[in-house]
Parts: C-alpha cells; structure tokens; sequence
C-alpha cells in the first residue's frame, strides 16, 4: 500500500510483509550472523507463529532465507515460540524453544541444523523425543516459555533458565542438564520478584567489570557481574538488573533490592520487548537485539501489510564510570551506513526559541549531540522541579528554568508535527542536580490513532560531563542514546507531513533561565539491503 509505505524503514531489519516478534536464537556461525524470529506468515497481527530466518554479515545487511521452523508437530502446532542456540565446545549447535501443543500447553523443544557444514544453517531438525520438558508440578501449563541460552556450571553440567510465574511471582526456574535431552529441575529458583507477574524471555549473561569487551555467556569469577533481564508480561517492558551469581546455589541477587528486576531499570523507556543477547564470539562483544513493535492501530497494520521491527542491534557493556548501570550502543556496523555528514558547532540557542538545522532531508540519520548549559545559572539556580517525571510533565512544551531543551526529530517545516527527544535537569532541595531523558511523542503525527506518550526516564550524568545524546532515525523509529547509553528511548512515530525531503531537524529550548549550547554531527544514512531469498529452480 504506497499510502503508507513512507513509513517502512531503510536500514532496520524487517521481513519483506507481514507480522514479526520477539528475536530468537541469535548466533555467530562460520562467518554468517544468524537470526531468527517470531513470524507470522499469513497476516500483519500476531497468530500462526514459525520461525522467520536470516543471515547478514554485519548485523545491518540481511539476506532472507526459507523459514527455519513450522509448527507441524502435535509438541508445536499452536505456536514455534521463543528460544535460544548454545554453541557446544565441538561447534555443534543446539536450539531449545517452546512449543505451544495442540492442546495450548507450553513445552521446550529442541532443534539442531541438518547440516552442520551449511555455514547458512538452512534446514533445521526437531528432535524425535521431543518435548524435553513439560511444565512442572505447581506451574501452569500457560506459564512455562521461552528458555535461555545454557551456561556451564562449576561441575560441568549445562544450565538454562526458563520464564515462569507463581501467583503474582515472576520466576526464572532453573534447569542442569548433561546432553540437552534429560534435565533436572533445581528446587531453587534463579531468581523471583512479587508483584511483577509473569516471565518471558528471561535472558542471563555476566558483564565485565573492568572494560567493555563482552563474555561468553559461561564466564565467571570476581571480575563479574551478571545480569537478569526479564520481560513483564504485564506491562510489556524489559526489565534488568545488575548482581552475584552464585553457581553453586544455582541462584542470583540483585546488587540494590531497590532496583530488582522488574521494579527498577529498564533497557529501554520507550518501545522494545522481548529482547536478548548473545555473544558474539567474531568480535568479542556483547550485542543485543529487542523487538520494536508498532504503536499505530492494527487495522494500519493490516492496511500496510506488515508489523513490527527489530531495533539496530546493541553492544551492551557494564558502564564502569557510573558503576550502576549498562550501556547499550548501537553496533559499530551501523556506520558503515553513513553518507554526507555536516558539522554544527556551538550553536547558541536562547530561552524559547528553536532553530533549524539545514540538512537536505531529515529521514535517515544518524546524529551526534552535545548540549551545554550556563554554568553560572546552574550554580545559582534555587531548588526547581523536585517532583518531575517526563510522563507526567506537559512534555516538551513545558517551559521552567532547566529545561527541557534538546531535538525536535522528523518535524515538518510548520512545526505541526514534531518528536522533541530532550534533556531536562532539576535541581533538588539538597541542591543535587538530577538530569531526565525524554522523548514526547505528543505531537509526532498529525493522525490520531497512533501512541502520543511521552517516555523517559532519569539518566546518570557525571561530573564534568556534557549532556550527551545519539539518535538514529529511519523514516517511523527514532532510537535515542543519552550520556553514551546509560539511558535509551526507542518510539515509533507515524509522520504524514514530516516525510521523506519533507522532513527537517530543529533544535529547541524551553528553558527560562538558561541559554544553551549544541554542537552536532549529522549523518545522512544510507539503506540497507536486505535481499529476499532467491528463487533458484
Ligand atoms: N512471544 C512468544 C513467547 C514469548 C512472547 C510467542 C514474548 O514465547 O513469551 O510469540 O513476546
């Protein structure tokens, strides 16, 4: 439908039609990066779910191949659910996944290639005693999806987690197995927090403290910090949290209870789910990838014929400056893709007013920004917006001393459709100083049956630094980055008027009492290809 086909993007991963999901079993295998993905072949709304498949070189670049697993046995005729590829110390490769039977009940199976010699892992095989397992006593039978990934543990077993929940309890329960097809259930829990429902797509994997190279998901020891991700069923957010595990118990804790999984950091204050890491053993990094959904209705879905993106993959580190949180960054890759680029320097914008930033067309960016703010104001400024929170503010078009001030992203030349992406700082009673990332979709489009919220969150900003940002914007998905990724925001925005050459940048500032300063590095981007598979007779 080209009424709509503005909105499709140019360098996100996306199947050429159709509905997508959650990222499944992503690996590096004898050069090719594989991913898979929840699909839906017939239609642009979740339902019919089997296995999408592709492979890149570069995590930007795709090429399609055939879909790599059906729901054809009683074990997976509602739904080839999520799962997660462990790579064996001999290369083989083993996928576990969950299956919903043809009685809706959820249980884990495993897969393997045909042929290990494709480097393109084409052809998959369901193993003939499947399923590996069935939901335990006490779990219900709709409660029991999406295993991780398996890690050694110090006697040489394998060990995945699978996403639960009791009562209002979500759970990681844990499981060690030998040979991927016997397994015993530990009676201890990996971890669990009330209130926080179900489970899914629980992810595990230790961080380096000391620099930001990435480790294989079996590594441990005093110079590690795991971390536990959970995705809430209820509210539809990935939540993470940085802690000990201990290997022995067969058990984890949260650094500060305060911020457990589920109750604290999010990867993302804006839309993405069902996200999950792997290691890429190629470049020795972490990367991370998370489905971006839609937030238009589904009859635009259908109408357009296809749904959801997964967002540009991330290496995600422990940030050893603030210490508390992770830093996500979009994969070096990315920049492959960058054309023209223009300079801006110390642009000097004063209280209430924006300024235009003269680029051809403002679709496909990848842009670089550094704001400062008057030191003196800042010094001397009384306490001011103790109470903020980006959501329930008025948004960018709030005014007060500090803030917001920042981007105004895939605006129209009349400003009546814009995406302000922006900093905001206040000063507490104590005099501390606290900084909020925010991205108010208030005024993205013009249309009406599109998500307007505002997102965002606080976001670390140390001594001595400038407010940072990097956004990436293609077309309908703004992907922003703050202070070097301690804090990101991903929307989808549905422009009507802020298309193609059509499509402009601004700076703004709303503060009262502050001008501020940008410097910025723009990029225009180029597409991706991402190639159907050919059809060879
Ligand atoms: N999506 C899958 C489930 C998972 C959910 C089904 C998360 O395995 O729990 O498509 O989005």
């Amino acid at each position: 439908n080209s009424m709509l086909s503005w909105q499709r993007t140019a360098f996100h991963f996306q199947p050429e039609k159709n509905w997508m999901n959650d990222p499944n079993g992503p690996l590096f295998y004898k050069g090719w990066y594989h991913f898979f993905y929840q699909y839906n072949p017939d239609a642009a709304v979740w339902g019919n779910i089997v296995w999408g498949h592709a492979v890149s070189k570069d995590l930007i670049h795709w090429l399609h191949l055939p879909l790599a697993m059906v729901a054809d046995q009683w074990y997976d005729i509602n739904g080839v659910w999520t799962g997660s590829a462990t790579i064996l110390p001999d290369g083989k490769i083993v996928m576990l996944y969950t299956g919903s039977t043809n009685e809706s009940v959820q249980v884990q199976n495993l897969a393997y290639p045909a042929d290990h010699n494709d480097p393109l892992l084409i052809e998959w095989v369901k193993y003939s005693s499947n399923p590996v397992l069935v939901p335990p006593p006490g779990i219900g039978i709709k409660d029991f999806r999406d295993p991780t990934t398996a890690w050694y543990t110090s006697e040489g077993k394998w060990r995945i987690t699978i996403g639960s929940k009791v009562g209002k309890t979500g759970i990681a329960l844990i499981y060690d197995t030998v040979d991927f097809i016997n397994y015993e259930l530990r009676n201890q829990v990996l971890h669990g927090v009330p209130g926080t429902g179900m489970w899914e797509c629980v992810d595990f994997y230790p961080v380096s403290i000391y620099d930001r190279n990435g480790l294989e998901t079996s590594a441990n020891g005093p110079e590690v910090k795991h971390v536990v991700k959970a995705s809430l069923d209820d509210d539809r957010h990935d939540y993470y949290a940085l802690g000990t595990y201990d290997d022995k118990n067969a058990t984890w804790y949260p650094d500060i209870p305060e911020i457990d999984v589920g109750i604290g950091l999010r990867y993302d204050y804006g839309i993405f789910y069902a996200s999950k890491t792997f290691y890429d053993q190629h470049r020795g990094r972490r990367v991370l990838w998370g489905w971006i959904g839609e937030s238009d209705s589904e009859a635009a879905d259908v109408k357009k014929g296809w749904a959801s993106l997964q967002g540009i993959p991330r290496t995600v580190a422990f940030d050893t400056k603030s210490g508390s949180n992770l830093l996500q960054w979009p994969v070096e890759e990315v920049e492959n893709l960058r054309l023209r680029s223009k300079e801006f320097k110390n642009v000097e914008v004063k209280p209430g007013s924006v300024v235009p930033l003269d680029l051809e067309a403002a679709t496909q960016l990848d842009i670089f920004a550094e704001f400062e703010i008057d030191k003196n104001v800042l010094e001397n400024i009384a306490e001011t917006d103790e109470e903020f929170s980006c959501s329930t503010s008025n948004g960018a078009a709030h005014h007060s001393a500090l803030g917001p001030f920042g981007l105004l992203v895939l605006a129209d030349e009349s400003l009546a459709e814009q995406t302000p992406v922006y900093f905001y700082v206040t000063k507490g009673f104590n005099g501390t100083l606290k900084t909020f990332f925010c991205t108010d979709q208030t005024r993205s489009s013009v249309a009406n049956d599109v998500n307007k919220q505002i997102y965002g969150n606080f976001v670390p900003v140390l001594e001595g630094e400038k407010f940072t940002l990097r956004t990436l914007v293609d077309h309908s998905i703004i992907e922003s980055f703050a202070q070097g990724g301690r804090t990101c925001i991903t929307s989808r925005v549905y422009p009507t008027r802020a298309i193609y050459g059509a499509a402009k940048l601004f700076l703004f500032n709303n503060a009262i009492e502050t001008n501020v300063t940008a410097s910025l590095k723009i990029w225009q981007m180029n597409s991706a290809f991402i190639r159907p598979y050919p059809n060879i007779r």
